[in-house]
């Protein structure tokens, strides 16, 4: 039976209505561990969600040492108190029985467990061996949208000032290298202009390849509770699936995938002909608008219904949303991200927000959203292929001021080049000039797209693959010396959301056996490098996680990401605080752009463009002609058809992406009972007419192949377009007999089987959103239905006969109103 505190029944509880311009109410969600009462629990510790960007605020609550329990926490701006289903459910995970214990190192073909020093004292002999005989081009780091700022900034350090490699990036190139590639196009800089509270004043909505209600879950429940209240915002999605947004939606458009811009264009062709442009904001703030004028004049709606396979008038009406809002807030995410022209539509979102004057103001902001916890720190700290503090590479004086920031000498800081980008750095791996690659906090071996290259890639005997994780995954089991981490919950550290909103995450519990924060890891390995500054003083002089804030505020100081206004104490207590927070705006800061664009001119600006078809770096004498005064840059681009179209042999698009019970590759969520069984098992959507056409019935075995590989999903029937089949990417291979991935690839299940290597040129982000495939039939189900959720995009077409997802009383939490 249904019931109103069965939070994976009802993902996003009980609503809490109010109206434009008011103050979102607190509503105080709390899970605790079956037999556990608020009279058990020791000690609540501060911290923030790291399953999902959206940086819902918590305590976390310890008894006998381990974790029971997760409460939101009312005074945050973020969420007020409320939780979704995984940060209610996802802390299990740390209690895993399967978590790491001991460092192992390979001996003899296996993985053998051992101390500390063995595996540390490998890492380092190996760094020295490939430093003295190759350089350091042999060395790259892949790190993760989920440590710790602390940990990103002494990775930063060391592999750039201490290593000297251009080989650093972050699985945030899967992720968000399309965000911060989009605001440095139009804003010369990262740094998300928006904030959370304009959904409080929001007239317009718009999510642009965004399934916000699966994906942050508690940001959909401020936009629930706006659509209830008085004055509700009208909606508008972009997705080709019938997410729950979709059906909230005023206007739904499903587009064909890979056909962003040209969708876009058309939209921006009706604002244009309909004169709904701030001509004074374009005049005042803004470059380059006479060219979008000029592209998008004949991207009319009956040209772009034909190649979006929308109807005209629908985007007619959703350009009729856009132009009469007076208060418009856009977000856009993998929809727009993964696909070939990732960076040109992401664009066209902040042109919109540029000729309409849509910045600045209350309830008028562009989302370019993140996705994992802590990719924003990522991306300031330099960990992502970027320079630290959002310095421009090719910018002398920004280096310059960088390695004053280190003491070390400028040529100390590789910038030779853009820094290498993570597919680069596989494909550096692949062709041997990378020799040695330490991985942390993410799983390539289920992520990354074309998995069968990437398990050649990572089990060559000619490259030394570290892994640092909490499991023995997918990735680890390839490695040569595996490193247990500590991880959230048992080391203290602090992060950054989606909108600029840094939190303090305080350590709750030990680690499991030897585990150790990446702090401690990457500041072990730095102390056995023994890496040096100018003065032969240790590069890295901190050795604790505030040291290392504190170390990472001079850094920022004066640029956009400044953080010199925050401390720990300052963090402890109440609710998080964005960025920048410095002497100027000591409270932080809701808004960027308030008074003009701060940060686009050509001596401060993270970076001069890209050119978004081929990806060339802009230099800096075409930036200062064009864009003298620092003005946001509106960039058009011209619609291209996606690189792998559909064929007789591979007749349907395929596209991949999340639901709501499970993060990522699931390392987490799949060892959490209540989200597990929420959806234990991959399966691929297909619409009612594309199911009939295949002969393929709810609950029917398929088989998904694409020109690289394939997949075998049970077939759930949903209203889906047309033309396209779904698979969610979560489902890698630990948990199936054996763990080692399929024996065959007819017996895989993992979405990256089938994924191309292939990018966005402008953000090098893959493309994990359009593909070529066929679908047929492998075996015909008992009519049990397929293991998908049905309160999620994934809810079938007929209902009957699909026993609706429910978590039962294990899944029960309570919602507190004030
Ligand atoms: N539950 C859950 N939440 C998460 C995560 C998770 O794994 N699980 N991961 C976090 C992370 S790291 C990220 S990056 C975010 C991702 O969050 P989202 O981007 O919201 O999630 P996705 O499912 O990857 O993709 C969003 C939508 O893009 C649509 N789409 C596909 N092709 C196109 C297209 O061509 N055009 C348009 N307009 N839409 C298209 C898909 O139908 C899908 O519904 O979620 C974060 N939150
Ligand atoms: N087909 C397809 N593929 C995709 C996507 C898609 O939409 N479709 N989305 C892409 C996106 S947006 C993303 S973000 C990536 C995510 O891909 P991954 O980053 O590979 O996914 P995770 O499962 O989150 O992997 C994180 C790993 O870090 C470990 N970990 C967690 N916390 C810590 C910690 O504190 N320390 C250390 N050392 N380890 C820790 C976890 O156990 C886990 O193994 O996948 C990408 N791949
Ligand atoms: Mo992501």
């Amino acid at each position: 039976m249904d019931s109103p505190n069965d939070r994976i029944a009802r993902p996003w509880g009980g609503r809490t209505a109010y109206g434009a311009g008011g103050t979102w109410p607190t509503r105080v969600d709390t899970h605790l561990a079956e037999g556990v009462t608020a009279a058990d629990v020791e000690r609540w510790v501060q911290s923030a969600s790291v399953l999902h960007s959206n940086g819902d605020a918590m305590d976390i609550a310890v008894r006998d040492g381990r974790i029971v329990g997760v409460r939101g926490r009312a005074a945050d701006r973020v969420n007020r108190g409320r939780l979704g289903p995984k940060d209610l459910f996802g802390w299990q995970a740390n209690h895993a029985a399967d978590r790491l214990r001991s460092p192992m190192v390979r001996e003899g073909g296996r993985l053998v467990e051992c101390d500390w020093d063995t595996a540390m004292g490998r890492v380092v002999e190996r760094s020295r061996e490939l430093l003295s005989a190759h350089g350091p081009g042999a060395i790259g780091f892949y790190t993760s949208g989920q440590l710790f700022l602390e940990e990103y900034y002494t990775l930063a350090v060391l592999a750039r000032a201490g290593i000297g490699t251009n080989h650093l990036d972050g699985n945030t190139r899967l992720c968000t290298s399309t965000a911060a590639e989009a605001l440095k196009e139009s804003f010369g800089c990262d740094g998300q202009p928006g904030s959370y509270t304009d959904v409080d004043h929001a007239d317009t909505l718009a999510l642009f390849g965004h399934n916000m209600a699966e994906t942050q879950p508690v940001l959909w429940m401020r936009v629930l509770d706006r659509l209830e209240g008085e004055d509700p915002p009208r909606l508008l999605c972009v997705d080709p699936r019938p997410t729950v947004v979709a059906r909230r939606a005023d206007v739904h458009l499903a587009p064909r995938p890979g056909t962003n811009v040209a969708l876009l264009n058309a939209l921006l062709h009706e604002v244009v002909r309909s004169d709904r442009i701030d001509h004074d904001f374009v005049e005042s703030h803004t470059v380059g608008f006479e060219e979008l004028r000029k592209r998008v004049a004949e991207c009319t709606p009956a040209w772009a219904a034909d190649i979006c396979d929308v109807p005209a008038a629908a985007i007619g009406r959703a350009a009729e949303l856009l132009g009469g809002a007076e208060r418009l807030l856009s977000t856009v995410l993998q929809g727009v991200y993964q696909s070939h022209q990732a960076t040109a539509a992401a664009v066209q979102v902040n042109n919109l927000h540029l000729i309409r004057g849509m910045l600045g103001r209350p309830g008028c902001g562009v989302l370019q959203m993140n996705g994992q916890p802590t990719a924003q720190n990522t991306r300031e700290t330099g960990a992502d292929g970027d320079l630290p503090g959002f310095r421009n590479w090719q910018n002398d004086q920004h280096v310059a001021d960088l390695a004053r920031v280190w003491n070390v000498d400028p040529s100390a800081v590789p910038h030779y080049a853009p820094p290498t980008p993570a597919m680069q750095i596989f494909r550096y791996a692949e062709q041997g000039s990378v020799r040695m690659l330490w991985i942390s906090g993410t799983n390539p071996a289920v992520s990354l797209p074309e998995l069968a290259r990437i398990r050649d890639v990572l089990g060559r005997e000619s490259l030394f693959t570290v892994v640092q994780d909490l499991f023995l995954t997918e990735t680890a089991q390839l490695a040569d010396v595996v490193l247990p981490a500590a991880t959230w919950g048992e080391k203290t550290g602090t992060f950054t959301n989606a909108d600029r909103t840094v939190h303090l995450s305080e350590k709750a519990v030990e680690p499991p056996g030897a585990s150790r924060p990446d702090l401690d890891i990457f500041l072990d390995y730095a102390r056995r490098m023994d890496f040096r500054d100018r003065d032969d003083g240790p590069l890295i002089k901190w050795s604790t996680p505030e040291e290392a804030f504190e170390a990472w505020k001079r850094c920022s100081a004066g640029r956009p990401c400044d953080y010199t206004g925050l401390t720990y104490e300052r963090l402890r207590g109440g609710t998080g605080i964005q960025w920048p927070c410095n002497e100027d705006a000591p409270d932080g800061t809701e808004r960027l752009y308030t008074e003009g664009i701060d940060w686009a001119h050509p001596d401060v600006c993270e970076s001069y463009g890209k050119d978004l078809v081929t990806g060339a770096s802009v230099e800096v004498v075409e930036y200062r002609s064009l864009n003298p005064d620092g003005k946001a840059v509106v960039k058009a681009a011209e619609y291209l058809p996606p690189h792998e179209d559909t064929s007789e042999e591979y007749p349907l698009q395929l596209t991949t992406g999340r639901t709501l019970y499970h993060f990522h590759t699931r390392t987490k969520t799949g060892r959490v009972p209540q989200l597990n069984a929420a959806a234990p098992e991959v399966w691929a959507e297909l619409s009612p007419a594309e199911a009939a056409a295949l002969d393929l019935r709810e609950g029917d075995l398929a088989r998904i192949t694409t020109a690289r590989g394939s997949l075998q999903a049970r077939v759930r029937v949903t209203d889906i377009r047309d033309g396209l089949v779904f698979v969610p990417f979560h489902y890698g291979y630990w948990d199936t007999p054996g763990g080692h991935g399929p024996a065959s690839p007819d017996e895989g299940r993992a979405a990256n089987e089938t994924t191309v290597t292939d990018w966005d040129p402008a953000s090098k982000q893959p493309l994990f959103k359009t593909a070529a495939a066929r679908v047929e039939r492998v075996a015909r189900g008992d009519g049990t239905p397929a293991p998908a959720p049905t309160n999620t995009a994934s809810a079938p077409a007929v209902p009957d006969g699909v026993p609706a997802t429910a978590g039962g009383p294990r899944a029960h939490a309570t919602e507190e109103r004030s």
